[in-house]
């Protein structure tokens, strides 16, 4: 009788340990370190082409975006840990708004995970960008699959306004597994140079992938037979 109990113990055990997957942090920017002196093109002026994760693995591609960058103040909204607010990125328009329609891309890997999800900080003045798109490659940019046309709400000039914005991947399996992923944003409908969005805390988590049900049975039971035969000694 004691030695059922045991059993079912670990039975119990083992079973949640399977189901108690939390979602980790594939990446995250905070871009606390950008330091622009005034808004300037990727790879000029400060503002970097390639930009790493805060924290997590991941990288920030910037060489596609035909606006400017500067690095206007963010905010603790969606910040990972005690992460300050300090600075953004701050996608602005430029002369005649070549930054519509030019890509951000986020790039990390989903090795091992499944149901990701983006979330992140973003604000926009009323002449910045007013449809927010994000996309999804897993052939090295050749195709995009879209995930939603626009994050914003029609009022969103202020972080606080918006709160978190969350993108939810986990309809699309097809971004899951992968050993190098691209997740693209794109903002358009910028009407003015200086019209600009922000976006700062964007973090990427996913769900470390539940093990094959035959598996876990099969690591459940060895690992019973192991205590039953100790028990036994
Ligand atoms: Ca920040
Ligand atoms: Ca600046």
């Amino acid at each position: 009788m004691k030695k059922l109990a045991v059993i079912f113990t670990l039975v119990g055990a083992i079973a949640s340990q399977g189901s108690a997957a939390h979602a980790a942090l594939i990446a995250n920017w905070n871009f606390n370190t950008l330091s622009i002196a005034t808004a300037s093109t990727p790879g000029s002026g400060g503002v970097p082409t390639t930009l790493a994760a805060s924290s997590g693995s991941g990288t920030l591609n910037l060489a596609g975006y035909l606006g400017t960058v500067d690095d206007f103040g963010g905010t603790t909204i969606n910040a990972v840990g005690a992460d300050p607010a300090e600075e953004s990125l701050s996608l602005v328009a430029g002369t005649n708004f070549p930054g519509n329609g030019t890509p951000v891309d986020f790039s990390f890997s989903t090795l091992g995970l499944e149901d990701v999800v983006l979330t992140y900080a973003h604000q926009r003045t009323a002449t910045g960008y007013t449809t927010n798109a994000w996309s999804f490659s897993t052939d090295g940019g050749g195709s995009f699959t879209p995930v939603v046309t626009n994050v914003l709400p029609a009022a969103a000039t202020t972080f606080a306004a918006v709160g978190v914005v969350s993108v939810d991947f986990s309809a699309f399996p097809a971004i899951e597994n992968k050993s190098s992923v691209i997740v693209r944003f794109v903002g358009t409908g910028a009407t003015a140079a200086a019209g600009n969005n922000r976006l700062d805390n964007v973090q990427f988590n996913a769900t470390p992938a539940v093990p094959e049900p035959a598996t876990l049975s099969l690591a459940g039971l060895s690992l019973i037979a192991a205590v039953a035969t100790r028990r036994r000694g």
